[in-house]
């Protein structure tokens, strides 16, 4: 359904508000979503197959479309930036390569584009994600660090990666005015993010409990139903 959906060009972004503590009706930037659409154009629920796909051509394929349909976004919309999401595999794949190359030569998307790989993705190829990020960052792309502390960091890489800003994964996020580990376990991840000059998302805040308590941790940023859900509209 996937592939047939993607040939016939049956698509979509959705897009996730990002705000700061203290300024909750001011959007610093957008998260964009891939949607796959099934022949009636209803939405695909991603997480039902986005993780099996994440390591094979179809994941390739989503990646470059998502990329692609980012960067059309921001050129016509020129105070637009977006974070898009993306599996570090597609470094690796020259289709992908080539709609970024093409993107940042034609439009200004440079300064504007935050590409978020996961803690588990990158930490399957440390090294190639090491080496792309020296090579663009330059061209003033960002990079976040998706799902952070939810998976595989070896904090040790933190040292060798430039990554911009950490998300910090909703599993910590959930109920933390009222979890104890929570509220110790994700001001250990602000530290360390902070230590190594990244600027902090929480992900999937949805009470406000939950907002003010990060807040009072020290996160930069904030992400979740509570400030707005993905919608196909800025
Ligand atoms: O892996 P990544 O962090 O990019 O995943 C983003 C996903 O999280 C999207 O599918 C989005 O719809 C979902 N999401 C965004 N905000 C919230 C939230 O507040 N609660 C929950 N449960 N999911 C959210
Ligand atoms: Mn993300």
């Amino acid at each position: 359904m996937v592939t047939l959906a993607l040939a016939e060009g049956r698509t979509q972004l959705a897009f996730q508000p990002i705000v700061r503590p203290g300024q909750t009706h001011v959007v610093a930037f957008h998260e964009a979503l891939i949607r796959v659409l099934d022949e009636g154009g209803r939405i695909l629920p991603a997480g039902q197959f986005l993780p099996d796909v994440e390591e094979t051509s179809l994941g390739r394929d989503l990646d470059c479309e998502s990329l692609r349909l980012s960067i059309e976004m921001l050129r016509k919309n020129p105070s637009l930036r977006l974070a898009v999401n993306m599996s570090a595999r597609s470094i690796a794949d020259g289709r992908w390569r080539q709609i970024l190359t093409d993107g940042l030569r034609r439009v200004e998307v440079g300064p504007r584009l935050i590409l978020e790989i996961s803690e588990q993705s990158a930490m399957l190829i440390p090294e190639v994600v090491i080496r792309f990020m020296a090579e663009v960052q330059p061209r003033g792309v960002a990079f976040a660090l998706d799902d952070f502390g939810a998976g595989l960091t070896a904090f040790r890489y933190l040292k060798d990666f430039f990554f911009d800003l950490a998300k910090i994964d909703s599993h910590f996020v959930n109920r933390i005015d009222e979890v104890p580990d929570n509220q110790v376990l994700a001001e250990a991840l602000i530290t360390v993010a902070h230590q190594f000059e990244m600027f902090v998302v929480a992900e999937g805040v949805e009470r406000q409990e939950e907002a003010d308590m990060l807040e009072s941790l020290g996160v930069d940023c904030l992400q979740g139903y509570l400030f707005g859900v993905p919608k196909p509209t800025l």
